[in-house]
């Protein structure tokens, strides 16, 4: 069997899971929300990270059931985690390729009133390599999820080829940046000066900012001296199945 082949069947024999990675607030170090992030249990190859399998999932068109799938489930379990009590929020990746396989903004809003969530309860996470595309098609699929009032963030920033202008022109809220330049920040001087440039910027446009993969106490008190508040990474926790972080979030609260 192919790796396309066995991805077919993916979904029906119950091979997808979600697993979740809290985003934390700094300075309380109270969890503010989670990420979802998609993990392929093949019966013979193990635990398949989704750079193994999304872009085969995005060229196959899988990836529009795969993704609706994912949004429902992890909108299910966040219902779940608010009737326990917990005030989070919920951050979903997309692709470009959902836009065609029909994710929109009406079938977000089914699967958020379904559960009895509000769109401020979702953020959607997109690269930027969406956005240098810069088609109208991209910009009105974009401004729908906006006009619901869906947060959107942008993933893995700065490691595209930013062009800046992009963000006047979309409707995104939120810039999370990418874990490359937070893991070069305890020993990079470079570093250190580009990430308080994001945070700076980001300030200046009202943007929300979270910054990915932080490991060490020392990163995260730098961000903390530069007012960055949103932190994700594995000095807090790493993404885990829903029932390991809801013994998580219990220790938490
Ligand atoms: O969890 P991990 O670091 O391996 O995730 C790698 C990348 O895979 C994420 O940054 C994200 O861009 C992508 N990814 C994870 N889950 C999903 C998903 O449900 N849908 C899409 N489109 N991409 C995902
Ligand atoms: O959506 P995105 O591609 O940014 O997904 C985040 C990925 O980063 C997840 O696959 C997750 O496993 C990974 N990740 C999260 N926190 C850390 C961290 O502190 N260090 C490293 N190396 N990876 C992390
Ligand atoms: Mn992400
Ligand atoms: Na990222």
């Amino acid at each position: 069997m192919t790796l396309e082949q066995d991805l077919r069947h993916a979904l029906s024999r119950d091979q997808l899971e979600v697993h979740y990675q809290p985003i934390i607030a700094g300075h309380s170090r109270r969890v503010q929300g989670v990420e979802a992030l998609l993990r392929w249990r093949h019966p013979e190859r193990g635990l398949i990270p989704p750079d193994q399998f999304i872009p085969l999932a995005e060229e196959t068109g899988l990836i529009g059931e795969i993704g609706r799938w994912v949004l429902q489930t992890a909108c299910a379990q966040l219902a779940e985690w608010r009737n326990q009590g917990h005030a989070l929020y919920l951050s979903v990746n997309i692709s470009e390729r959902q836009r065609e396989l029909s994710l929109d903004a009406r079938q977000v809003e089914q699967v958020l009133q379904q559960h009895e969530l509000t769109p401020g309860d979702l953020m959607l996470e997109i690269t930027e390599g969406l956005l240098l595309q810069d088609s109208e098609e991209t910009l009105r699929w974009l401004q729908g999820f906006k006009t619901l009032g869906v947060s959107l963030a942008i993933d893995d920033f700065g490691t595209g080829y930013s062009s800046l202008s992009y963000l006047k022109r979309f409707p995104v809220d939120t810039l999370k940046i990418d874990r490359e330049f937070i893991n070069d920040l305890d020993s990079d001087r470079y570093a250190q000066s580009l990430v308080k440039a994001i945070i700076s910027m980001a300030a200046s446009l009202d943007l929300r900012l979270v910054a990915e993969g932080v490991e060490t106490e020392q990163q995260c008190q730098m961000l903390l001296d530069q007012q960055c508040e949103l932190m994700q990474g594995f000095l807090f926790c790493r993404p885990l199945p829903a029932e390991a972080l809801s013994d998580w979030l219990e220790q938490e609260s």
